[in-house]
């Protein structure tokens, strides 16, 4: 059985609706037979990447572990699945399947850099692996609207260093593969976007 893998990047700013839409989207695609693993913040910046804050140094290194976790997938379709099963052996958590045809990474991170973003892209095209940037474009204003955990309240209080989009850059992607925004169309929407390219360009 030969298995491909491809990478699903969301970028955008805290509260855009990142994880949301990965989470429709990991759904979405359970449905229709097809298995992915899910990478954010909750299960790597409280794992993997507890040890890193949010200083441009840290957001670097975050991005660049998440890019290595993400490609990696790729090992299973490759002549070496042991390192592929080995990699579940230390990663259980990560990999919710790997008997599927396909297995698709989705990552939901800031990833505020343009820089950090073009090296994840590299590191899955050296690869030969599919890397699909959603970049969930949402004006500052409406998440600090939405503010759901009060973070923008209390970085723009300085109670927050070195937040996102109010002490500290987000760099928007030039060329996204998909550009959804939240704030104009529904999770299904935005979901179906992302599915519409991936059936286009034929990877699922
Ligand atoms: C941005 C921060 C910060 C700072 C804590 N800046 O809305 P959330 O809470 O749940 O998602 C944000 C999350 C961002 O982590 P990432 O790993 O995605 O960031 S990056 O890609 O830039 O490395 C937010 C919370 O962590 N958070 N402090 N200073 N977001």
């Amino acid at each position: 059985l030969r298995q491909k893998g491809l990478t699903i990047w969301f970028t955008g700013l805290s509260a855009s609706g990142k994880s949301t839409l990965a989470s429709a989207l990991e759904q979405a695609l359970l449905h229709v037979g097809v298995a992915s693993y899910r990478l954010d913040g909750d299960n790597i910046r409280f794992g993997l990447n507890k040890n890193l804050g949010f200083g441009p140094e840290d957001r670097t290194e975050n991005i660049r572990r998440i890019a290595e976790v993400g490609w990696v997938d790729w090992a299973f379709g490759s002549p070496s699945a042991l390192a592929g099963n080995c990699l579940v052996m230390i990663f259980p958590s990560l990999f919710t399947s790997t008997l599927h045809s396909t297995l698709v990474a989705i990552t939901a991170f800031i990833s505020p850099y343009r820089e950090d973003r073009d090296s994840a892209r590299k590191l899955h095209e050296d690869n030969g692996i599919p890397f699909v940037e959603v970049y969930v474009d949402v004006p500052l204003s409406v998440v600090e609207a939405r503010d759901p955990k009060g973070l923008y309240k209390k970085a723009k209080a300085g109670e927050i260093k070195e937040f996102t989009g109010i002490s500290a850059p987000y760099e928007e992607p030039l060329k996204p593969e998909v550009r959804v925004r939240t704030d104009e169309v529904s999770v299904e929407q935005g979901v179906k976007m992302v599915i519409d390219y991936l059936v286009e360009k034929g990877y699922v």
